[in-house]
């Protein structure tokens, strides 16, 4: 298989490892607060506060490669990269000062997040990773409400506008990405991967495409439901954050076990069109990684039964405490994974 098998993605407790071992590693999230420190400072940590569900020491998301990596930093973002794939992150205080709150024009919400995607895209610019392939957006109160709309809903203007003023609208040309609330007063955060070689978009023929949901639904959030990098002997599929939702609409409101199923069925959906894609069945339920968001901790339990009964036992399974971006929605699921590509080996 050699060098070039894309990339990976474990989840394990950072004590497993010495400095040493962190070489090949583009990036690492840790979960909840306070915030774990690495003994190396080339390494970009994006310190998600959204609390671990479950028995078990912290664990982190480690995004490692084969290839020669590269570490760099401009303005507030810190990334890492091989000669394709590139992790970022960006965390950024919402303060007043940097808003037009008083004439209600722009939000502190609005502000920090056009900020981070300027200064993200400005970033892939100058080290020449132009396609955003995966973004993960954390902030807090994502449910709640100021300057009389939702903050979500301030997200995604802001994201949208970013977007079309960094020349990112073009339909078909949008990274997978997720939306969760976190613990409130926490930063923004934002972490992403990129690429030099572009990914393909994947949409789910059970769902309508995000970006062209009603206008009862706001600002329109511009991500696509799943992309795929091909590079020469490895596909990598992102699977977006996934709920209960058919067409545009939130299925089994009040019902976690049959949001969790109904979000599983979506995924299903989509490894098909990714597979369709590809080329050959390779992306399997069975074989992706996972993470979990859980809206109410209670809820658990019926959670777990339903994906272990869908996904088996062999696969990693994260589970974080995280407001859904829809007051209606109780549980998303995010995956990701690596096939090697047959003709090579
Ligand atoms: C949905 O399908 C549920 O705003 O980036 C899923 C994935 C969701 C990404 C985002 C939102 C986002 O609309 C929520």
């Amino acid at each position: 298989m050699g060098r070039n098998m894309g990339l990976l993605v474990d989840y394990l407790p950072l004590t497993k490892r010495n400095s040493a071992a962190w070489d090949d590693v583009l990036g690492v999230v840790t979960f909840g607060d306070p915030p774990v420190n690495l003994d190396r400072t080339d390494i970009p940590v994006a310190a998600v506060n959204t609390p671990m569900l479950g028995a078990g020491a912290a664990i982190c998301e480690v995004w490692r490669t084969q290839r020669p990596v590269e570490s760099g930093q401009w303005a507030r973002v810190r990334y890492r990269r091989d000669d394709n794939v590139l992790f970022g992150c960006i965390s950024v205080v919402e303060s007043a000062a940097s808003a037009c709150v008083e004439d209600g024009s722009l939000s502190a919400l609005q502000a920090a997040t056009e900020n981070a995607y300027r200064e993200i895209f400005s970033v892939l610019d100058l080290v020449g990773y132009g396609h955003l392939l995966r973004v993960w957006n954390y902030l807090p109160e994502i449910n709640g409400d100021s300057l009389g709309t939702e903050r979500y809903w301030q997200f995604n203007k802001a994201r949208r506008d970013a977007l079309i003023a960094c020349g990112q609208e073009v339909t078909g040309n949008f990274p997978a990405a997720c939306a969760l609330g976190s613990e409130s007063g926490s930063p923004l955060v934002i972490y992403f991967l990129a690429s030099k070689t572009a990914p393909i978009a994947v949409e789910n023929p059970r769902q309508i495409s995000a970006y062209r949901y009603p206008q009862k639904y706001g600002p329109r959030p511009m991500f696509a439901r799943a992309s795929v990098l091909q590079e020469s002997s490895a596909a990598m599929l992102f699977v977006s954050g996934t709920a209960s939702i058919v067409g545009h609409e939130t299925l089994h409101v009040g019902d976690a076990a049959a949001q969790t199923h109904e979000s599983l069925v979506n995924i299903e959906a989509l490894l098909d069109a990714a597979n369709r894609i590809v080329g050959v069945a390779r992306f399997a339920i069975g074989s992706l990684a996972y993470k979990v968001y859980v809206r109410h901790s209670s809820d658990l339990p019926i959670i777990q039964a339903q994906i272990a009964s869908a996904v088996g036992s062999s696969v990693r399974i994260v589970y974080l405490k995280a407001d859904i971006c829809r007051r209606d929605l109780l549980v998303e699921i995010e995956a990701a994974g690596v096939q090697c590509s047959r003709a090579d080996s």
